[in-house]
């Protein structure tokens, strides 16, 4: 043969190897022995229907224990890095931390099953190595630098979790079933699978990871944003190494993954500049079974992984009953999280040895799954048969700490708390509000031209759109009084003043920068170039920082990372808007399960800011209400602040009370669409420079008043308009501006300084089963002294408003009118 050929033949041969391993790597997982119960079928691939050395030794990597996803990655450097990671010969594990590990997380449970049979705790059995995978990640992270983690998790195997990676004492965990002090969490506080706890991770390279696990409510997969909005939050506290110094690890259930929205909008987000948090490490504890659901029921896939799938992420499977594996796994996926600052996913496929709960029997719908569950033996036994290790003392002595833990907790008093907030929480409050806690809010106008002048400026040479340019022209005029102040310029002479105060605002939400009905301008785009410029950033030297981003298309995700990141920066304004009012309701849950009831559930408070666009201008069902009847359901002990300014000074007070109190608790605004710049909303510089934010404005009149409309909102100045139309002299109207707290003292004033009114009338643009009317009835009667209070409202509704402009036309005619005349009793 000619050397040549033999050149050839070589070159073949190696294109031939490559082609056979490709296939391995393209479809090896889909061969892996990934079940440790052998119940997940190999799936039949012809491409790898191959024989002989290459086609072996590819089989061995890709179709073992580990089932590397990677191949639908573009980017050839990350599918590389991958395949040389998984292709090099697995390092030597440290044997004996692992088996520590496992003995440890294994007999913890199996003493709370003793001591607190029929108690819920979520046991982790059968998927044990999540011990030793996280203690891997952990040990990784803290040699990348990693100085602290946001952990987030649901119920199952939380109390492992606490105890073996959080580093709360196991005592802390006997005492929360003991429930030694019951008086203290009356009506209030959380179960313990839901509680947060903050402790030290020491690696094994003599660092500390200062760790972090999120509380969280029993809605699944809800935590996952508001963990990134912490880390996100957590990082820019640290400034340029933030994403090298914090690094995000989120567990979820294999039926959570697959089947709740929120983690997927959440992953969504995880590449956009305003949201990215350097890669977070996903962990689906993968039990294979939701509740008593099978996984052929619970998704449409192979996987329950499958929909990480659509972003260029790598996903690892890995048998859990394989815990050196594991422990590789969880290596190789921290060091890729470092490498790309990309998230990662770790599919950790076990099993479940009991029932979804403790007391739920899962022989009832899984008879056969269960019987071999049963006589299958823990993992620390199989663990230390395999690497011929006598785990007998280790067992002895866990049990004998764990015995000690327990007679420990039966002498406490109270149940310890688990986590301690960091030092910046220090200067703030929650708990009911007080007038003692209000502040000016005024600034002078001579600063406030200062402010206004930076505002509207740009930078030579930038080329402004001909629209802009006119708005921001008007902008100074302004700022120098010759114009009065619209809600645009108002909320950004707030920012603008509270930056150079030393307050830093973080704002997101759809078309935000912009603003929706083009009114913000917060970010300006050079025409010619279309390169940003904030004028935020440039108010003055030594000013805080200012960020806006407009958001992907999601509530949930972005509202829950705006809540995670108020959380970890209580001296920021943290502000959330909807595009519409309307759309609030996609991030419900996130309202319901941590805005209004984190600080009652778990003691955490959150200054964050909702921007609800709300008023009935004929614009649908979906565009013209923000549900107000729901936050003030939802509204108890002055968990949460409640408010529609009606002016653009109202606003502007409104925004730098929000940040200049110590007082942190979540504030909902109803803001204006039509009002946004309407001359009855307008406000002077001299009523942006008076003292406060005003929860009720009084009528002007002098109190002689025979009857007094109150509302609050847009709704206000269309009666003001008829009433003046009318030549109305005899009918007061006073707006209510904040809905919650109900300011009583300031409410109760006013309607006693009409002491000719013969009756109240609450006037509201919504139908009558929405808006405020159920919440303001009773309280308004009672202040009323015996006077009656009346309504004016739509007809209740099934849906918030017409979908026609002339019907909404018609019956917005008729409120008015009705306002003004007889209105119906209640
Ligand atoms: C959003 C939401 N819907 C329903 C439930 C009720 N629920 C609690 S646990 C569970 C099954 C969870 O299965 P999986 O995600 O696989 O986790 P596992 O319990 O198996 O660890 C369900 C449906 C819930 N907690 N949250």
């Amino acid at each position: 043969m000619s050397r040549q050929q033999a050149a050839i033949d070589s070159t073949a041969s190696a294109e031939a190897r490559e082609h056979i391993w490709n296939l391995f790597r393209r479809w090896g997982f889909l061969q892996a022995n990934l079940d440790p119960l052998g119940g997940l079928e190999p799936v039949a691939v012809p491409e790898l229907d191959l024989s002989g050395p290459d086609a072996d030794a590819a089989r061995r990597v890709y179709c073992g224990t580990i089932g590397a996803e990677f191949m639908h990655i573009p980017d050839g450097a990350r599918r590389v890095w991958v395949q040389e990671r998984i292709e090099a010969p697995a390092p030597e594990p440290d044997r004996a931390r692992i088996l520590d590990r496992l003995v440890r997380a294994e007999i913890f449970e199996q003493v709370l099953q003793t001591r607190y049979l029929g108690t819920k705790r979520y046991s982790l059995e059968g998927e044990d190595a999540l011990i030793p995978l996280l203690d891997a990640i952990l040990n990784a992270a803290a040699e990348q630098g990693a100085e602290q983690s946001v952990l987030a998790m649901s119920h199952r195997g939380r109390l492992n979790v606490m105890t073996h990676i959080v580093g709360r004492p196991a005592a802390e965990i006997f005492a929360h079933f003991e429930d030694v002090d019951p008086r203290s969490v009356l009506g209030g506080g959380d179960v313990k699978y839901h509680m947060g706890a903050t402790g030290d991770f020491p690696a094994v390279n003599g660092r500390t990871v200062a760790i972090h696990l999120a509380s969280n409510p029993s809605h699944l997969e809800a935590v996952d944003p508001v963990a990134n909005g912490r880390v996100r939050a957590k990082q820019k506290r640290i400034g340029a190494e933030g994403r090298r110094a914090v690094l995000a690890v989120v567990m979820h259930g294999d039926a959570a993954f697959a089947g709740q929205g929120v983690w997927a909008e959440t992953l969504n987000i995880a590449g956009v500049e305003g949201f990215n948090v350097g890669g977070s490490v996903h962990i689906i504890v993968n039990n294979l079974i939701g509740f008593t659901t099978v996984p052929r029921d619970c998704h449409s896939s192979r996987f329950s992984s499958d929909l990480a799938k659509r972003l260029p992420i790598p996903i690892f499977h890995v048998n859990a009953e394989d815990p050196e594996a594991v422990v590789r796994v969880g290596r190789i996926a921290l060091d890729y999280r470092y490498a790309f600052q990309s998230p990662v996913v770790i599919d950790l496929i076990g099993y479940r040895r009991h029932g979804h709960s403790e007391v739920d029997d899962p022989t009832i719908t899984q008879p056969r799954r269960y019987r071999k569950i049963e006589a299958h033996p823990p993992l620390w036994k199989i663990y230390a048969g395999d690497i011929g290790a006598n785990p007998g003392p280790l067992v002895e002595q866990v049990r004998e700490e764990l015995d000690a833990a327990q007679k420990e907790a039966l002498e406490l008093e109270k149940s310890p708390p688990m986590r301690q907030l960091p030092a910046y929480w220090n200067a703030y409050q929650g708990g009911r509000y007080d007038a003692s806690l209000e502040v000016d809010t005024a600034v002078a106008p001579q600063e406030l031209a200062q402010i206004g002048e930076a505002v509207a400026s740009y930078p030579q040479g930038f080329h402004v759109h001909p629209k802009v340019k006119k708005l921001l022209e008007q902008r100074v005029e302004m700022a120098r009084g010759k114009r009065p102040v619209d809600f645009g310029m108002a909320e950004a002479l707030a920012f603008g003043s509270l930056l150079q105060q030393g307050v830093p605002i973080r704002f997101s939400g759809q078309d935000s920068r912009r603003g929706t009905f083009n009114q913000r301008h917060a970010a300006l785009t050079d025409i010619e170039t279309e390169e940003d410029y904030l004028p935020l950033q440039h108010v003055s030297p030594g000013q805080a920082w200012f960020e806006i981003y407009n958001s992907t298309l999601s509530e949930a995700s972005v509202l829950g990372f705006e809540y995670g990141f108020s959380r970890d920066f209580p001296e920021a304004l943290v502000l959330w808007e909807a595009q519409f009012g309307d759309f609030a309701n996609g991030a419900q849950i996130i309202i319901d399960q941590f805005i209004v009831a984190g600080e009652s559930k778990w003691g955490l408070l959150s200054g964050v800011v909702l921007l609800l666009p709300h008023g009935y201008e004929g614009q649908g069902p979906e565009h013209s209400s923000a549900r107000i009847e729901r936050f003030l359901q939802l509204a108890a002990r002055d968990n949460i602040q409640v408010c529609q300014p009606s002016t653009a000074a109202q606003y502007f007070h409104l925004l730098r009370r929000q940040a200049l109190r110590t007082w942190r608790k979540p504030l909902v605004v109803f803001t204006p669409k039509s009002m946004l710049r309407h001359p009855a909303a307008v406000s002077s510089l001299a009523e942006l420079s008076a003292p406060r934010f005003r929860p009720v404005v009084s009528d002007t009149g002098d109190g002689s008043a025979s009857r007094v409309l109150l509302c609050t909102g847009k709704i206000g100045h269309e009666l003001a308009a008829e009433r003046k139309r009318r030549k109305d002299d005899s009918t007061a109207i006073v707006f209510l501006e904040q809905l919650y707290p109900l300011p009583e003292a300031e409410l109760s004033a006013e309607m006693d300084r009409h002491s000719h009114a013969r009756e109240f009338v609450w006037v509201q643009e919504e139908p009558a089963n929405m808006g405020a009317l159920a919440f303001l009835l009773p309280r308004l009667e009672r202040l009323a002294r015996g006077r009656p209070v009346l309504s004016v409202k739509r007809s209740a509704s099934a849906s918030p408003a017409t979908g026609s402009h002339k019907a909404h036309e018609l019956e917005q005619h008729t409120l008015l009118t009705l306002a003004f005349a007889a209105p119906a009793k209640n």
